[in-house]
């Protein structure tokens, strides 16, 4: 048979959720035996399929990048005309019984795989990375997640080369070949979609280690790294085993292969990938030492450790019916390691830091021309829709059920999702109703939440008659119109709330008020003077309160409020309030601030890392949300002069807390953690109070620091500024770390997000330097990711930068068409700019829309970001 090939070149085609059938075929049993190596890689098949209901449909299985070697039906090769390939690649085989078993050979090559999905060749390793849709570019198969089958994979390749074999499931048989070659077995005993199959090869060393389950099963633990790298694995392993014990305390859930398996690879799509058994991980998720990381690297190392293992139970034992129920276990997962590292670490702080993300992330998501809701109705290529929105606002559905139903309830609806749907492929409707039985609750309005996509808005007003000493509360909810979706319906909004008593700087309780109308109205009474309202406490609801405060009210409450997050909101408020004044051009209202930060970072009863927090100010970006139209030079002049204020204001307290909270020997107990966290947020300050000695506080902090923390800290302050010490702190981190990839990005990143009247330019240097490509996808981001992010230098109206990152999305998307979609949103921002750059931005998305050979994932982001 002459060799055919798959290739992946439809017309881009709209997928409807309203379209899903079950499938046509099932494969209960697949066998793969794989010869592995980087140029031509053979991958022989073996499926059991049956019919599923009675129909008489040809099995069709899905192809990308394949080259067809062999069909066989039941033994028998098929001959040119007994299949056909269909416009998308795909293999149709006409089928007369309910059962047979087809053979396909096929090669693929790894080394040529550029767009990282499928198996693909990464710094001498071969891996594989299959969800959504990348196992159809390993074999021709039915790439759809509710296809359940039971694997049996052998594997052979080069021992030099490749001395470890790793893949799903536990290990059975290995042994030599000739020529060098060797070969291993692994089974996997729980069936699963293909998008969890996983393969390594390479030279690989192992941190070993060990995990006793609740009902006393041993786990064997690897993670698997460059031998160089195995003493930065010990932070992962100890995440692991925490996460482990985590699950069975607090979900019951127990692990259930003899063995679990991490692999780090350097080029990677995104974060991690939770394969059955054999997690592979972007390298930045698993090695963290005190030179080479940061705190925040510590802290993503460990949840997305544990967001991984915990997707054993939300996602692998459990998966999604169709891809459109994604948050089923995106949302579900993030939830449950936003909880795990609450529990490893604060609370409260763990809650702003998550906020913070939710706000910056998928709060501009659902105000621009890519909203959608969290279980999408539609989408043109399903690696698009791993969003903020189907990720965060996901977590937060799952926490506002979990507050509705209380802990124990909530866990009796979870319980009954793991036992009622243990090996299934499930829908979002499923988990709520398991919420509902389980909890003894209903939840018909909640379920807007998982179709309505939009920040719902509560605009709040109080009524206070002192005769009767009423407060009356009214609250009117609206969510504003987004892409497909004009009217909305009222929504059920969890709301936690307190009314302080300014005298007795108290309340009498927390309380939960559920909106389900446009209008609620609640009222108290027992206050003789108008109380202070504290409200969407611990942010019970992803949504925006609009209330007029004045400057007092949220002084009170940064001062008062017994809930942590409360205070953290009154003070970015107040922040917020007084730069929107000075931005509409009013004067720089900055005492009220000073006051407010310098009773924070004087107050010994806070946790210091929510000091931190507090004390800092809103990102540029949160201030251009706050406005309809973004004004970038206006926001970043107005929030430089406040942080100036408040750095000369507070001088002395800012010089006490740098030298306090310098410490000796690296720990990572909160309080150091806090204290690091201190100590970069005093140097800020320092250096935009314009004290002189400023850049020789940074540059001594950068010189003397035992930790990544305090040296990029500095590195970032010194790199907004024109210091002399800047260029010399550069060159010195690039010398240290020269080779270290991981760190040269942050190299990258700092320089690309810095505050500097240059950024365009030295990003566009930055573009040409030697340690830069655009083939891997940490590197790239690390440039360019971070430039989308930096709103004041992206936005410079003359418009390059929307130029340079049009050109870098279009020469990635030759590469690397799902990490080159991801560059797409700043640029589909343009409604919210003024017309010059509205204008510039809208022709800059035309230009990628209209290059030849756009992938369908820049097609679908560009597009829509025009039409919005
Ligand atoms: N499930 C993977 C994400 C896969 C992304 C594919 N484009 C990682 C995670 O969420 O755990
Ligand atoms: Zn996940």
């Amino acid at each position: 048979m002459a060799d055919i090939q798959s290739t992946h070149a439809p017309a881009p085609k709209v997928i409807l959720r309203s379209d899903y059938r079950p499938p046509e075929w099932l494969v209960p049993q697949v066998a793969l035996d794989v010869a592995l190596d980087a140029q031509k890689t053979q991958v022989r098949a073996t499926l059991h399929v049956e019919r599923n209901g009675a129909h008489e449909q040809p099995l069709r299985l899905d192809g990308d990048a394949l080259t067809l070697v062999e069909v066989r039906v039941d033994g028998a090769t098929l001959a040119a005309g007994d299949w056909t390939m269909d416009d998308e690649g795909a293999l149709v085989i006409p089928l007369v019984g309910d059962a047979h078993v087809i053979e396909t050979l096929v090669e693929i090559s790894p080394a040529a795989n550029t767009k990282l999905m499928g198996l693909y060749a990464s710094g001498g390793l071969l891996c594989t990375q299959c969800e959504a849709e990348g196992f159809r570019r390993i074999t021709f198969f039915p790439d759809r997640p509710d296809v359940l089958s039971r694997y049996d994979v052998r594997m052979e390749a080069d021992k030099t080369l490749y001395p470890v074999l790793l893949a799903n499931g536990d290990p059975v048989e290995k042994g030599d070949l000739p020529n060098g070659r060797h070969w291993a077995r692994w089974t996997d005993p729980f069936a699963k979609p293909c998008y969890l199959f996983a393969m390594v090869a390479g030279d690989l060393a192992c941190n070993a280690d060990g995990f006793t389950t609740m009902s006393g099963r041993s786990v064997a633990l690897g993670i698997w790294v460059r031998e160089e790298d195995l003493p930065r694995t010990d932070h992962a392993m100890k995440a692991l085993k925490d996460s482990m014990a985590w699950d069975e305390r607090v979900y019951g859930r127990e692990y259930d292969l003899d063995v679990f398996n991490i692999v780090a690879v350097s080029d990677f799509n995104f974060g991690a990938m939770e394969n059955k058994g054999l997690n592979i991980f972007n390298s930045r998720y698993v090695l963290a030492d005190p030179e080479t990381a940061t705190d925040m690297d510590y802290d993503a190392v460990e949840g997305v450790v544990a967001h991984e293992y915990f997707h054993n139970w939300s996602g692998n034992r459990i998966t999604c019916r169709d891809w459109f129920q994604l948050s089923l276990k995106e949302g579900f997962t993030v939830y449950r390691d936003q909880s795990f590292s609450a529990d490893m670490g604060s609370p409260a702080v763990k809650r702003v830091e998550d906020v913070r993300v939710l706000r910056a992330a998928q709060f501009q998501e659902d105000a621009g021309p890519l909203a959608h809701p969290v279980r999408p109705e539609s989408y043109m290529e399903i690696s698009n829709f791993y969003t903020a929105t189907v990720y965060n606002k996901g977590a937060e559905l799952i926490r506002m059920m979990a507050l509705l139903l209380g802990p124990e309830r909530f866990r009796r609806g979870t319980d009954l999702y793991f036992e009622r749907h243990d090996g299934q492929a499930v829908t979002c409707e499923d988990f709520v109703r398991a919420m509902e039985d389980g909890g003894e609750i209903e939840l018909s309005q909640f379920r807007l939440w998982y179709s309505q996509a939009g920040t719902p808005r509560i605009s709040v007003s109080m009524d206070h008659d002192p005769a009767t000493g009423t407060a009356k509360l009214t609250f009117r909810q609206s969510v504003p119109a987004t892409p497909g979706q004009a009217e909305k319906a009222p929504m059920a909004i969890p709301l936690r709330l307190a009314l302080f008593d300014p005298e007795t700087q108290s309340h009498s309780g927390d309380e939960l008020v559920v909106l389900t109308a446009p209008e609620t109205v609640v009222e108290r009474k027992g206050f003789s003077t108008p109380p202070i309202l504290s409200i969407n406490r611990g942010f019970s609801a992803p949504v925006i309160v609009e209330m007029d405060r004045t400057h007092q009210d949220l002084s009170f409450l940064s001062a008062h409020d017994d809930d942590p997050f409360g205070r953290y909101e009154a003070m970015q408020q107040l922040m917020v309030n007084v730069l929107l004044g000075r931005i509409s051009g009013g004067p720089l209202e900055s005492a009220p601030v000073i006051e407010a930060v310098a009773r924070t970072i004087a107050d010994p009863a806070l946790d210091g890392a929510l000091v931190a927090e507090a004390a800092r100010l809103p990102s540029e970006a949160y201030l251009g949300d706050q406005m309809l139209i973004v004004d970038p030079d206006a926001i970043h002049g107005a929030r430089d002069d406040l942080q100036a204020e408040i750095g000369s204001a507070l001088e002395s307290e800012w010089r006490a807390i740098h030298a306090r909270s310098a410490r000796n020997g690296f720990s990572l107990s909160s309080d150091a953690k806090a204290a690091r966290r201190l100590r970069t947020l005093s140097l800020s300050y320092l250096a935009a109070s314009g004290a002189k000695d400023a850049s020789e506080l940074a540059l001594q902090q950068f010189e003397t620091a035992d930790n990544m923390t305090e040296r990029q800290g500095a590195l970032a302050v010194l790199a907004n500024g024109a210091s002399e010490a800047r260029e010399t702190v550069l060159a010195a981190f690039h010398d240290r770390y020269a080779g270290n990839a991981l760190v040269i990005d942050k190299w990258f990143q700092t320089q690309a997000f810095a505050l500097h009247p240059d950024t365009v330019e030295i990003v566009e240097a930055l573009g040409r330097h030697p340690d830069f490509t655009l083939s891997n996808p940490n590197r790239a981001r690390s440039l360019f990711g971070a430039f989308g992010g930096n709103q004041w230098a992206f936005n410079r109206k003359d418009g390059k930068g929307y130029r340079m990152l049009a050109d870098t999305i279009i020469a990635l998307d030759a590469i690397n068409p799902q990490t080159a979609a991801r560059f797409v949103t700043p640029l589909g921002r343009w409604r919210r700019f003024d017309e010059v750059r509205g204008a510039m931005m809208r022709s800059e998305l035309e230009r990628i829309v209209a290059a030849p050979g756009v992938s369908k994932d820049v097609l679908e982001q560009a597009g829509k970001s025009l039409q919005g």
